[in-house]
Formats: structure tokens, sequence, C-alpha cells
């Protein structure tokens, strides 16, 4: 009993901590938060979504406990400048995925109640228009 029942523990657990959350339709993979200096009051958090659903869906929200509010924003280059805008929603074509990542799409964290060190991990929750909600664990590093 024992031997069979140690391995299925194991796989449990190693699916648990695996950096990959989904729900009926929605799935995020690889979650994390760049690293920032201590005083930093605004920090970018980056994953990939996918909609795996046969309808177009949009994130709508994004929120932590840990931190005073959180944006949706997209990065680009104006006549050499880097810009941040803000997005209402970011939309996610059916079989779709949008990659967030450094110089594009983030999620901006604003106001950390505590330090934010590397290696530390935030629970976000990601809220999209078919409503659908993820809780997903984003680690602090200092580069993919
Ligand atoms: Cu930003």
């Amino acid at each position: 009993m024992r031997k069979i029942l140690l391995p299925l523990f194991f796989a449990l657990s190693f699916f648990c901590i695996s950096p990959f959350v989904h729900a009926a339709n929605i799935s995020v993979t690889n979650p994390w938060i760049l690293e920032a200096p201590p005083t930093a009051k605004a920090f970018a958090a980056y994953m990939i979504i996918r909609n795996t659903g046969k309808q177009q869906t949009s994130l709508l929200e994004a929120t932590s406990p840990d931190f005073g509010s959180a944006e949706i924003h997209q990065s680009s280059m104006h006549q050499g400048m880097a810009h941040m805008m803000a997005l209402k929603s970011l939309p996610i074509k059916p079989g779709g995925k949008v990659i967030l990542e450094p110089g594009s799409f983030h999620i901006m964290l604003l106001n950390p109640h505590k330090p934010v060190s590397l290696g530390d991990q935030f629970m976000l929750q990601l809220r999209f228009d078919n409503g659908e909600s993820l809780q997903i664990p984003a680690e602090v590093r200092r580069h993919r």
C-alpha cells in the first residue's frame, strides 16, 4: 500500500507546486515578478495566458492581497523613449495566447504592503470577462 501511495503523493505535490494554473478555459504558465530596488513602489509581473476555449475572452482585472492596487499595462517604445499605458482589458483570441514579458504587456503591481525580495512568492488574482478567475503564485526573479 505504502509503495503505491508514496509515488502518488509526490506526483500530486509536484502538480501543486508546478508553475501552471488553469480554469475551464484559461491557463497561466510561468508567472513571475521582476525584482526591483527595495524602495520601489511598482513591480511588473509577467506570465503567459492561454485561452483554451472557443470564445474570445479578456483579462479584466488583476489584484493581489499584498499590493495596494494592480493595473494591466502595455510598454512600448516611442521616439526612443519607453512608455507604459494602462489597458482597460487584455483580449485573448480563442485558442490563442498573450505573452506578458519585459517590453510588452505586464501586470503592474503598485504599493506593496510588505517588502518584495528575490525568491518571495505573491498571490495574484486574475479575473476574466467569461466569469473565470484564477489565483496564481508568482515568484520574484531577477530575470526570466
Ligand atoms: Cu507598467
